[in-house]
């Protein structure tokens, strides 16, 4: 009896350690679940953590690299603006004295322009004088044209005159060599006074000559001779009167400033008698008032 109630004793121990044990080993197993499961868990975050790190590390890798880039691409930005600040400086000094210059030669071009204005009036009016003379130039020529004409047609009548007195040279007798129209001359071969001379032709029949006309006046100048005429104011000063009593009235033939009495000039005295003064060499201007004591050549006339 005994040795089975101890039997059944150790039984329920070995039970209970069964037990016992089995329940450690099912702690332990769920233990081994649960650390098992905690692992793999760790693990499994582990894993993500490295591989995120990886992919931070890449970017962190990548984005440096971009720094360096763009500090790279910045620097060279940098030089270059430095570059183009050095330029625009110069060209900026450049501009100013281009600005300089140019002000300069913009006041240069106006007293340039001045100087044209000035310088086109003086033109002007050298022009208008120019022009001025030219054209008292072509007057004096046209008056000297028709001068010249005048002498040379006065020559040749002279000379047609001088013709026609050496062929009456001989015609006529001796003394009144000479005849125009109905009028005989004649000529002095010695000079006297005026009133000498004129008693002369008194006693002669004739008288001083009488200038009727432009043509007898020119006959009288081309025999080339200065000689005293049958004019004179000494009756009444200025009066002039020819020898046969009739005033001077035109056609007279004064030279220049004649007559002038003497021109207040008391060497010359009185200046009464009239001489057909044949220096100048034209015949509309040969007479001169003269003192009537003076020697000259004569020309009587005789109207027949
Ligand atoms: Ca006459
Ligand atoms: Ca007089
Ligand atoms: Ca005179």
């Amino acid at each position: 009896m005994r040795s089975v109630k101890t039997e059944t004793h150790l039984s329920d121990g070995r039970l209970r350690l069964y037990r016992m044990a089995a329940v450690c080993l099912g702690v332990l197993c769920v233990l081994q679940v649960t650390l098992n499961i905690s692992l793999r868990l760790a693990f499994y975050n582990r894993g993500n953590v490295t591989a995120e790190n990886d992919q931070l590390q890449t970017s962190y890798n990548t984005l440096t690299e971009e720094r360096d880039q763009l500090q790279t691409s910045y620097n060279t930005l940098t030089e270059k603006r430095d570059q183009l600040q050095t330029s625009y400086n110069i060209l900026t000094k450049k501009g100013d004295q281009l600005q300089t210059s140019y002000n300069t030669l913009t006041k240069e071009r106006g007293q340039l322009q001045t100087s044209y204005n000035t310088l086109t009036k003086e033109r002007d009016k050298l022009q208008t004088s120019y022009n001025a003379l030219t054209k008292a130039r072509d007057q004096l020529q046209t008056s000297y044209n028709t001068l010249t004409k005048e002498r040379d047609k006065q020559k040749r009548e002279n000379n047609d005159l001088m013709a026609k007195f050496s062929n009456l040279k001989q015609t006529y007798p001796e003394g009144w060599q000479i005849k125009l129209e109905s009028s005989w001359y004649f000529l002095s071969t010695v000079k006297k006074p005026w009133r000498e001379s004129r008693q002369d032709c008194l006693q002669r029949g004739a008288d001083l000559v009488i200038v009727n006309s432009d043509k007898e006046q020119e006959f009288l100048f081309g025999l080339t001779k200065g000689a005293w005429i049958g004019l004179t104011d000494s009756v009444t000063e200025g009066t002039w009167k020819w020898v046969d009593g009739t005033p001077l009235t035109t056609p007279s033939y004064w030279y220049t400033q004649q007559p002038d009495n003497g021109g207040d000039n008391p060497a010359n005295g009185e200046e009464d008698c009239v001489e057909l003064n044949t220096e100048t060499w034209r015949p509309a201007k040969a007479w001169n008032d003269q003192s009537c004591l003076h020697n000259r050549y004569w020309i009587c006339e005789k109207v027949v």
